[in-house]
């Protein structure tokens, strides 16, 4: 497995962004990929006008889910300049994903979540956002204000050491200048200031003095911390697209941050069919209890195994101290 260096988790901590360069092989992110265009048409597709309704999705709407209200960049209508705009976030897309289930197993990559698990300090954490982004060039003008992601957390971040939480981009695409790699701000350049509201370059000229792209090939993973300023930038190169997987990481416990939740698509057959290749562990990021937590029983691992048929729940058994019926129902989720 690639692993992100200590360097990395020190330069994420210290300077509060980093981009791992190559964390995920290229050949493993171009196998998912496959399932992207399940959601999105092919940028050639795209740009020739074809795609259907995976393309009209692009066309004539809006989507204000991020948006941060501001008299001043409310991205209106024919505004110019930084601004959040609506259509900026029409490429949303929620895990999980349709298709070969590759996609979907990118959000528990061995090479992200130890790097996360890494730079927050624990092995307790949540993924609290999980959704594709994808833009392409002519669909919005996607030149975006400096800001911090306080739509992250009911309360603003702090920034010490055990109440961070990590944001992060794994790009399922080459981001190249042309192609909107993000614009972030050192802490040490912004100098532990927090702004609720974005910052236009009339206010602050000197954050987006201070700014420095992101550019980086498909597999690399773009990580910062809550109260780094940054923000998209256009897409320029005509043909131009860039795909992401938003995947950001919180310890356990800490409720007041959140932005995509699963519960509302854990019923359907891709989520089961994920969840059924998952281990312990990485069932733990969804909130799934460990083997040897109470809240685990005889009778619930059961009924986990009813709706998990081809889940192996050998570590919640055998946390359960020996406590596993004789004769279960004989599926795999019932060890004998
Ligand atoms: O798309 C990007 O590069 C950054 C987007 C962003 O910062 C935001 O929408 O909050």
């Amino acid at each position: 497995m690639a692993a992100a260096s200590d360097v990395h988790v020190r330069h994420w901590q210290d300077e509060g962004w980093v981009l791992i360069e190559d964390l995920v092989p290229a050949e493993e992110i171009d196998a998912a990929v496959e399932d992207l265009w399940l959601l999105y048409p092919r940028p050639a597709e795209f740009h020739a006008g074809e795609g259907g309704a995976r393309r009209a999705a692009f066309l004539g709407g809006a989507d204000d889910r991020n948006l941060f209200r501001s008299s001043t960049q409310d991205g209106s209508p024919g505004s110019t300049g930084p601004a959040f705009r609506p259509d900026q976030f029409l490429g949303r897309s929620l895990f999980p994903f349709p298709g070969s289930g590759r996609l979907n197993r990118l959000a528990v990559h061995p090479g992200v979540v130890d790097f996360a698990e890494r730079a927050l300090g624990s092995t307790d954490l949540r993924l609290y956002q999980m959704a594709l982004w994808a833009k392409y060039h002519g669909v919005a003008d996607y030149e975006q204000p400096m800001h911090q992601d306080h739509n992250h957390s009911v309360v603003p971040p702090r920034s010490e050491p055990g109440w961070w939480h990590l944001e992060g981009f794994l790009y399922l695409s080459d981001v190249e200048e042309g192609t909107g790699p993000t614009r972030l701000v050192r802490v040490g350049d912004s100098g532990g200031r927090l702004e609720v509201l974005p910052q236009s370059p009339g206010a602050a000229p000197e954050l987006y003095a201070a700014e420095v792209a992101a550019p980086g090939r498909r597999g690399s993973f773009l990580a910062y911390r809550p109260d780094v300023f940054h923000r998209g930038v256009d897409l320029t190169r005509p043909g131009g697209s860039r795909f992401l997987f938003g995947l950001s990481f919180k310890l356990g416990g800490q409720d007041w941050i959140g932005y995509d939740t699963v519960q509302p698509r854990s019923s359907v057959g891709r989520f089961v069919r994920f969840v059924e290749g998952c281990t312990p562990r990485e069932l733990a990021l969804f909130g799934v209890p460990l083997p040897g937590h109470p809240f685990w029983t005889p009778a619930g691992l059961q009924a986990m195994a009813d709706r998990y048929p081809a889940l192996d729940l050998t570590p919640w058994w055998d946390g359960l101290d020996n406590d596993r019926p004789a004769d279960g129902p004989g599926q795999m989720g019932v060890p004998r």
